[in-house]
């Protein structure tokens, strides 16, 4: 078996357990608090978790370099080498107000080239998984590729924060331009949807690097285009307000954010 297929089975195994241990917690206190606004929230459970990945990561790999969204990890201001993008729950706010419509995301980068790339929607007990060069799975089966429609042909999902922007009027036109905008709330599961071909674009804005890190391997292997607003590739170091879409949509998004 090769290091990769074995980094592959043993992140699996760590996400079951963390789903077990999310289950196991659920009715108990969740200790939410506020970080940069009211509505972007962290729990018990997001430190936990990004703590618990961590840890096994360093026991497993220690001389790789992680990016996490609570501060478990390392000061990372350099892709070479292996780097690790951790989104313990990915919905903070889904996971307080619904307790569902979260996931749990992991990523593996080598010298900026993605390895791998989980996104684990828990309560759906649905695993998408990655490895470079071998397509997109859930639970283990090969996901089809989506056709490749315009963005009259069917429907966005995109943010609340992005579509309510009286700064960017453009992204409503966009949302006018396409059949319907649905909103989640979790980017990992908005990619999710792209990949399904449940809508064809996502589109969002100053997303964080393990927002947006398994989604990246997602949607070139599904032979789908990511980019950011201005069409440059997305960048894992920085915030990026992102596209990822069938590459019809993409052209035409990126023409009219540009216009
Ligand atoms: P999070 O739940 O891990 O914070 C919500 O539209 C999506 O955007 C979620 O995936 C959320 O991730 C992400 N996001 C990134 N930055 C955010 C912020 N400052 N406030 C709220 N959500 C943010
Ligand atoms: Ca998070």
């Amino acid at each position: 078996m090769t290091d990769l297929k074995q980094k592959d089975l043993l992140i699996k195994e760590w996400l079951e357990e963390i789903k077990t241990y999310i289950i196991e917690q659920k009715n108990e206190d969740l200790e939410v608090s506020q970080k940069t606004a009211d509505n972007d929230l962290v729990t018990r459970m997001d430190k936990t978790i990004e703590e618990k990945l961590v840890g096994k990561i360093r026991s497993h790999f220690p001389s790789d370099k992680i990016v996490g969204e609570e501060g478990f990890g390392d000061q990372v201001d350099s892709l070479e080498g292996t780097v690790w993008f951790i989104d313990p729950i990915d919905g903070t706010l889904n996971f307080v107000k619904q307790q569902e419509n979260f996931a749990v995301m992991i990523a593996v980068y080598t010298d900026g080239i993605p390895e791998c790339g989980y996104v684990y929607d828990i309560t759906q007990n649905k695993l998408y998984s990655s490895i470079k060069g071998e397509g997109v799975c859930c639970n283990g089966q090969q996901v089809q590729h989506p056709e490749n429609l315009k963005l009259n042909e069917g429907m966005i999902a995109s943010s609340s924060a992005l579509m309510g922007n009286e700064k960017k009027p453009v992204i409503r036109e966009i949302g006018r331009t396409c059949m319907g905008v649905r909103m989640r709330g979790s980017a990992g599961l908005e990619t999710v949807e792209v990949l399904k071909g449940n809508v064809i674009a996502y589109i969002a804005s100053n997303l964080k690097p393990w927002d947006v890190a398994p989604g990246l391997l997602f949607m070139s292997e599904m032979g789908m285009t990511a980019s950011q607003f201005d069409g440059e590739e997305i960048d894992l170091l920085k915030d990026n307000s992102i596209i990822f879409a069938t590459n019809n949509a993409h052209k035409e998004i990126v023409n009219m954010l540009d216009a």
